[in-house]
């Protein structure tokens, strides 16, 4: 699938640990049928409620489901899994394996995202060829990552954003508060756990962030 910017507008990352036990799949195919322009199965290690086993097939099942609905399936951090249900797109942290290598590895068939949590992450950034799109460091305190970075703020993202011309979606506590705000920093669009996830209606929460 060919990457566009539109596809960070309404972005929903999400892994069984995210939601109640048993709910994941759920909550996901309301928000696709809510109208997300991307989803990134995000489903990690400890926290998570599937084994091994469940989760290459949830992510199957849900690979399907972004398919057919025409939004790109984002894989986080497992270029094995990526591969294996033949995602979208891949999108990796300062931390997990090795930009360069997931861009030589998968870099002409999927999408490419990379998380920059600040100025210097993102001039670092701009040197490699290949990566598609940014994910800004948090907005505002999360609940969602233990181990996040220092919040950057609007102000912050703004910054980030006019040190490159690849697009960024902000990540990071938004709420629909935020949703405006975002789109005039220059950011593409939002990336949200919570707000979708632990959200009882899922629908308003989405065309909040399509219509921001
Ligand atoms: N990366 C930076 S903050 C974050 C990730 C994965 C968590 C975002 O979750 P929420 O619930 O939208 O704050
Ligand atoms: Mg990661």
């Amino acid at each position: 699938m060919k990457f566009k910017p539109e596809m960070l507008k309404a972005y929903f990352v999400c892994g069984s640990q995210d939601v109640p036990e048993g709910q994941y799949e759920t909550v996901v195919n309301a928000a696709i049928k809510a109208g997300i322009t991307a989803f990134q199965f995000r489903d990690k290690g400890n926290d998570s409620t599937l084994s091994p086993i469940d989760r290459a097939a949830m992510a199957m099942k849900l690979r399907g489901r972004c398919a057919e609905a025409g939004i790109p399936f984002i894989v986080d951090d497992n270029v094995e899994l990526a591969k294996q249900v033949n995602a979208d797109g891949i999108h990796v942290g300062q931390s997990d394996e090795k930009i360069q290598r997931v861009v030589a590895e998968v870099g002409d068939q999927m999408i490419v995202g990379l998380s920059c949590s600040n100025e210097e992450e993102v001039r670092a950034a701009n040197t490699i060829e290949g990566i598609d799109y940014y994910g800004s460091g948090p907005i505002h305190p999360t609940g969602s990552k233990a181990d996040a970075d220092p919040v950057i703020g609007l102000d912050g993202l703004k910054q980030l954003v006019g040190l490159t011309n690849r697009p960024i979606v902000a990540i990071g506590g938004i709420t629909v508060a935020d949703l405006s705000s975002v789109i005039k920093t220059g950011a593409a669009g939002s990336a949200v756990i919570s707000l979708i996830a632990q959200s009882d209606d899922i629908d308003g929460v989405v065309k909040a962030m399509l219509q921001a």
